[in-house]
């Protein structure tokens, strides 16, 4: 048998990160004209008032001028980074470069979330508490509680046949929703999956680090959100993209389908039992 299962021997709980303190969480944010949601999106995540929560949003020069506008609200919120990106542009080296950001600034935890409301703000506490007994949370549509709501036919077919496809080519079986980009991650995760190594340029970062983190022995769990289709702003979805994250998955399970389960020890004492094997 060689499916992949997240692993049911879980990680001890470690909701406080090392130290007693809570954990330090950065959300994640890549944009690309975004500037109708961008605002409202930042708000309604700081009015949860989620303690030591931070935001980093990673802008690729977009031409509406979100970059701008982030830079003002910056101003007056120190817990609000901004990454500029002037050359380079797409949203999976942009992710790396969001998490980067985050692990450089010590995160214990990061939610990586788009911008256009698909993914809504009130389902952050759900996955924090989620994170104390596992490694990754993903966001789900496909399980009981989940929805995709307001997409249209094509959109929604599409997205359940990416999900049949990649769980079938990837033996990933305990993920219902493997592209869903609404994800937080433990620091270790980031860490060991090696972020240099990533070949994903566009939206099939999301599946490449899921199957990277499931191969190295990671535990998953899926948490049920509501998914709407974004109400403002311009999709950067194509049938291009389409097409290349198919022939990704493809690439991912030729290139990366000998990675090994390796040791992951929490960054807890010893004491903690917190050690997997
Ligand atoms: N930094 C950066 N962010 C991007 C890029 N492309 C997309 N994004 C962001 O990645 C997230 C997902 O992109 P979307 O355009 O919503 O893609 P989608 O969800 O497949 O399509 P729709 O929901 O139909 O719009 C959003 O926050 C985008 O702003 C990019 O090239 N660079
Ligand atoms: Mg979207």
């Amino acid at each position: 048998m060689n499916r992949i299962r997240g692993r049911r021997k879980a990680v001890k709980k470690t909701a406080k990160a090392p130290g007693g303190s809570r954990p330090l969480v950065f959300v994640m944010i890549p944009t690309y004209n975004e500037k109708k949601n961008i605002v409202r999106l930042i708000t309604e995540i700081e009015a949860l008032a989620i303690p030591r929560l931070q935001l980093v949003v990673v802008d690729d020069a977009s031409p509406d001028g979100t970059g701008q506008e982030l830079d003002r609200l910056a101003r007056s919120r120190p817990h609000l980074h901004v990454v500029h990106r002037r050359e380079e542009r797409g949203r999976g080296t942009a992710g790396i470069a969001g998490f980067k950001y985050a692990l450089n600034k010590k995160a214990d935890m990061i939610i990586e979330m788009d911008a256009d409301f698909s993914h809504h703000p009130r389902h952050i506490p759900e996955f924090i508490r989620t994170a104390r007994d596992c490694d990754i949370v993903v966001g789900s549509r496909f399980v009981p509680g989940g929805k995709d709501l307001e997409r249209g036919f094509i959109r929604h077919t599409i997205t359940r046949l990416a999900n049949f496809y990649i769980r079938r080519v990837l033996k990933i079986v305990d993920v219902h929703d493997c592209t869903s980009g609404y994800r937080l991650f433990r620091r270790r995760v980031l860490e060991t999956v090696k972020m240099d190594n990533t070949v994903s340029l566009g939206p099939s970062i999301v599946q490449e680090l899921l199957y990277k983190a499931v191969l190295l022995g990671f535990e998953v769990r899926e948490i049920p959100i509501v998914f709407v289709d974004r109400k403002q702003g311009k999709s950067t979805f194509s049938w291009r993209i389409m097409v290349q994250s198919f022939l990704m998955t493809a690439i991912l399970k030729f290139l990366f389908s000998n990675l090994r389960r390796v040791e992951i020890h929490d960054k807890k004492p010893k004491k903690s039992g917190a050690r997997r094997s």
